[in-house]
């Protein structure tokens, strides 16, 4: 074993950024494995590039199939390759978002497959991302982490290794399950949350009762209150994935969390409600609709999970024509400038609200004749907009 040689295997949007990190600790000879070519000086696509490491960090993707059971294909590979060079000393940490109990069952076994026994021969731990794509604020550099490990020595090691190139608070937690599960915990919090004013915002759009107001105005509250935001679904790799790790790890002990998958439900529910705002004021048979944003999550490029899928298969399976545009994404646009796509459009809907749509004034919307505004992040300008003539209808707003 190389001492302070550490080796990131899975080099996206968790591990280039961490291995960019540990490599301005001089201390360590940082190299990194993935299946792709990566832009890392150190960064290989050939497997025994890991061979030797003090350190080996797994942050390969942990999705979920289209049953929603959780993936753990990309894990799994990832720790034969590990188990066949594994030996004493190692220290091996997954980083992968994994359901409570996956770092026992499923990454033990597979690295106890050479022989060496976890926790004594080589310690095994698991310190869950907490990376926000997008944030200008919160990085691999300074958010806070947890760990868990098999030993507790184990963990101080791990913990200290963290501790030498985070400038945050490093948590040695007592076990793996308790370090998984707090990062399952996290997001789903966030997930029940956004379903609960989603449910608010059907119910307040009966009522005639601007949610938006009264979310602004329950957060003035200065303590016990922490607003989220009603919209068009729920998109990216962590909100609408984690909790199905929760809900399918507790049903294996045998527990139904009916809560989790009604907030699921509910979230999975606002794009076809989305889609049904504008129906209720057209028919959406050869509507021209321009759809504005196509990734998750503003001034992001990520597609994944994004409730923009689900709408636009919803408009095309009622007969509408949809003019997508993103300027994150701009492969998937079907005209090449905002205007020419409002131009094709007699109806907008906005589901994600990158930057460039701050241009969306009310003018502009007149100038291009378009006639119904889907607001499905609640972030266009209502009154502008209704006052030009226009039919706008937010989420809840
Ligand atoms: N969303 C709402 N209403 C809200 C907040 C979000 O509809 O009030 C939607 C977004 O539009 C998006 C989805 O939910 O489609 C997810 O948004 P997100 O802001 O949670 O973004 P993510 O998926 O990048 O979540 C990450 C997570 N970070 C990690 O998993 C390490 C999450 O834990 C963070 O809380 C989140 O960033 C954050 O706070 O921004």
């Amino acid at each position: 074993m190389i001492k302070n040689k550490v080796t990131i295997i899975g080099l996206g949007y968790v591990g280039l950024p961490l291995a960019e990190l540990i490599a301005k600790n001089e201390l360590y000879d940082v190299h990194g494995f993935d299946l792709e070519k990566i832009d890392f000086p150190q960064a290989s696509t050939d497997p025994t590039t890991i061979n030797e490491s003090e350190y080996i960090i797994v942050c390969v993707p942990t999705p979920v199939k289209d049953d929603k059971e959780p993936n753990l294909a990309p894990l799994e590979s990832a720790c034969k390759t590990v188990a066949a060079q594994l030996e004493k000393g190692q220290k091996i940490i997954i980083e992968s978002t994994v359901n409570p109990g996956i770092c026992e069952e499923v990454v033990l076994p597979i690295l106890e497959e050479s022989g060496l026994k976890g926790g004594t021969d080589f310690e095994l731990s698991h310190c869950p991302e907490r990376i926000n794509p997008g944030d200008p604020k919160w990085n691999v550099s300074n958010i806070p982490r947890n760990i868990g490990s098999l030993s507790k020595e184990g963990n101080k090691v791990v913990a200290d290794f963290y501790r030498s190139f985070v400038e945050a608070e490093i948590t040695e937690m007592s076990c793996l399950k308790v370090a998984e599960a707090t990062k399952v915990i996290e997001n789903t919090f966030r997930d029940i949350n956004i379903a609960y004013v989603n449910e608010l915002a059907k119910s307040f759009d009966i009522m005639g009762i601007d949610l938006l107001e009264v979310i602004e105005g329950a957060s003035n509250k200065p303590f016990s209150f922490m607003p989220h935001f009603p919209g068009c679904g729920v998109g990216g790799h962590c909100i609408p994935v984690d909790p199905y790790y929760l809900i399918n790890r507790a049903k294996q002990a045998g527990f139904d969390h009916s809560f989790l998958k009604k907030a699921r439900e509910i979230n999975n529910s606002m794009p076809a409600y989305t889609v049904e705002l504008l129906s209720k004021i057209k028919d959406l048979k050869d509507l021209n609709v321009a759809l504005f944003g196509i990734s998750y999550k503003a001034n992001v490029a990520d597609l994944r999970e994004s409730p923009a899928h689900e709408i636009i298969k919803i408009l095309e399976e009622k007969g509408a024509h949809v003019h997508k545009f993103d300027p994150h994404v701009p492969e998937q646009n079907e005209h090449p400038t905002l205007e020419e796509t409002l131009d094709a459009s007699d109806a907008v809907i906005l589901c994600t609200f990158h930057d460039e749509f701050a241009a969306l004034s009310a003018e502009l919307l007149v100038k291009h004749g378009i006639k119904i505004v889907i607001d499905g992040r609640n972030c266009l300008n209502k009154e502008a907009i209704t006052e030009a003539g226009i039919i706008y209808k937010g989420i809840g707003h």
